[in-house]
């Protein structure tokens, strides 16, 4: 054959097998399918009051949180907004969305009104749950619910008008199709601004099945499990493993509103905790605190670090650590459903999984990886852009099907945007991104997003954002910036204008002025340029 035609596919799979997965069922059935085998079990503990719900408590709290958004007219196929931090009321509101045939779109509350307002707007959201502090930062005229003693002042209800409701109202006439929206995180993908994914009941109970279902989960999680919440349940990593994997484990989840350390290791301690999602600058932190010494921390067996590249060196340096647990890689994105691959080392009978690699693709999935050139598909040890298909990924981006068309091909394969390869012993290694996207301490930084907020500085021509590598967050977002003619610009009036107006992980770290800002001839940023010249400091 002449060189150029297309080879075969190589597809790579999971060193699993394959497993029957009930994602006929609507999320909330699925993930409280075998309630009453742990019912008296603690489902949700508050890490901040020390409250414990159990599984029967939590299954009825959401059903009551369900029949009370319905009495304030929420219904199929409507969204809700959670603006929360780590709190067991996000559970039931999310779990209420989903009995509702509603999805939830959460965002981080410590976003700018207009980061908030953005996503409300966009997601089409008829409701926002929220903490009382944070109600000052939403544009009035939408019905607001706080979860602690909403200010007398304001207009917002308080959450017992759902938490109080009563659950037999629900209809029993709700038809859920597995095609139905549940969740709707927001991504910026792998260009442009942050979109809608929509998850479906389906792309959620598949991702959460390929990893703790089947008689040899890819992660065992048990029901006298104790998982630790403190990434963000807003981010899909922390959602999907942290909480439904947990629900449909019968494992306890143990919810923390933020990161401060040694709060942490005191509650690994009090709760004898087993299991944990991290990211990689929170095991620099571990690894580093000398505050470990004081904590037993020997219950921990589980500690899975995700969303951004963890160095061999960190790996090992927090294995050391702690030598009673199993530390690996899961690798994911919110189009993916999330989980994309997951180390083999955390599953029932246990597999070796080497440091540095990202696991092995999950079960009922299948891999490729292309020539980011070509699109030719590659076989073993040579990198390229990885490719996923399968039920899990998302259905499309909310009301955008030409992002939804570049990002899932017509073969089904979802592109992620990531440089990687797998090895002879079928196990994933990323080592690149070809996306613009850049990842602080894990948080999504869509360039696009601080670019649009540059060029409407008046004294701004031109602007490109990309990202630097940074020991403590993994990347940093600098600018290089064009000035209008005759206008001054100081670097530091270029950083207060965009901290002004975006969430602390967004900020511009450096901004570099120049002449002109490199492009292709159909007018695309070379951004792989500017980060050649970020590499090589000298021609800066
Ligand atoms: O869209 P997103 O913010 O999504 C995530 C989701 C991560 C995970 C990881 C393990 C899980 O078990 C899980 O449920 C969810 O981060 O960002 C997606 C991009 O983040 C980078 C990569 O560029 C993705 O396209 N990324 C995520 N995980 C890794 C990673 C990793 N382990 N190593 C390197 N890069």
């Amino acid at each position: 054959a002449p060189p150029s035609s297309p080879p075969e596919t190589v597809i790579f799979r999971s060193r699993l097998p394959d497993i029957p997965i009930s994602n006929h069922l609507p999320l909330h059935t699925y993930c409280f399918e075998k309630l009453s085998d742990f019912a008296d079990n603690p489902c949700l503990i508050s890490g901040t009051s020390g409250r414990i719900y159990t599984f029967a408590e939590t299954y009825l709290l959401s059903r009551r949180t369900a029949a009370g958004l319905s009495s304030l007219g929420i219904k199929h196929g409507d969204v809700i907004l959670l603006l929360l931090q780590n709190i067991p009321e996000f559970a039931f509101a999310f779990m209420a969305a989903s009995f509702l045939g509603a999805s939830a779109t959460a965002a981080n509350p410590f976003s700018t009104p207009a980061e908030i307002h953005k996503q409300f707007k966009a997601s089409g959201a008829k409701l926002i749950i929220t903490h009382s502090i944070f109600v000052d930062k939403l544009q009035t005229g939408t019905t607001v619910i706080a979860v602690d003693d909403p200010p007398p002042d304001k207009s917002c209800l308080p959450f017992t008008v759902l938490s109080d409701a009563n659950e037999s109202e629900i209809s029993e006439l709700i038809s859920i199709s597995p095609d139905d929206t549940v969740a709707l995180p927001f991504s910026s993908g792998t260009t442009g601004l942050p979109k809608g994914v929509m998850l479906t009941h389906r792309s959620m109970i598949t991702s959460i099945a390929q990893q703790v279902d089947g008689e040899n989960p890819n992660l065992f999680l048990k029901s006298d499990d104790v998982v630790l919440c403190v990434l963000p349940l807003f981010h899909i990593f922390s959602l999907n493993f942290t909480l439904l994997c947990s629900l449909r484990s019968g494992a306890a989840v143990l919810t923390m509103p933020k990161f401060e350390i040694e709060a942490m290791l005191r509650l690994i301690q009090k709760y004898k905790v087993t299991a944990t999602a991290v990211v990689p600058p929170l095991v620099l932190a571990l690894a580093k605190s000398p505050l470990l010494e004081s904590f037993d921390l020997n219950s921990i067996r589980i500690v899975l670090s995700g969303a951004a590249p963890l160095g061999k060196e960190l790996q090992t340096a927090l294995c050391r650590r702690l030598p009673h647990a199993v530390f690996g890689q899961g690798y994911g994105m919110t189009e993916a459903g999330p989980v994309i691959s997951m180390c083999p080392a955390f599953a029932k009978h246990p597999t070796e999984a080497k440091s540095g690699s990202c696991g092995t693709v999950v079960r009922n999935a299948e891999l490729k990886v292309i020539d980011t050139e070509t699109g030719f598909s590659l076989g073993r040890n040579k990198s390229g852009e990885i490719c996923i298909r399968g039920a899990q990924i998302m259905k499309g981006y909310l009301n955008d099907p030409e992002a939804t068309l570049a990002a899932i091909d017509v073969e089904g394969w979802l592109h992620t945007g990531d440089v990687g390869y797998v090895d002879d012993d079928d196990e994933i290694y990323i080592v690149d991104r070809v996306k613009e996207l850049i990842k602080f301490k894990g948080y999504q930084v869509p360039p696009a997003e601080l670019e649009g907020l540059l060029l409407s500085h008046p004294f701004i021509a031109d602007a490109a954002v990309v990202p630097q590598n940074d020991e403590v967050a993994g990347e940093v977002p600098v600018a290089f910036i064009v000035r209008s003619k005759d206008t001054e610009l100081t670097e530091e009036t270029v950083k207060e204008f965009i901290a002004k107006q975006v969430v602390f992980y967004k900020r511009l770290h450096k901004v570099y002025f120049v002449h002109a800002i490199p492009k292709s001839p159909s007018g695309k940023i070379l951004r792989k340029e500017l980060r050649s010249r970020l590499a090589n400091a000298s021609s800066l």
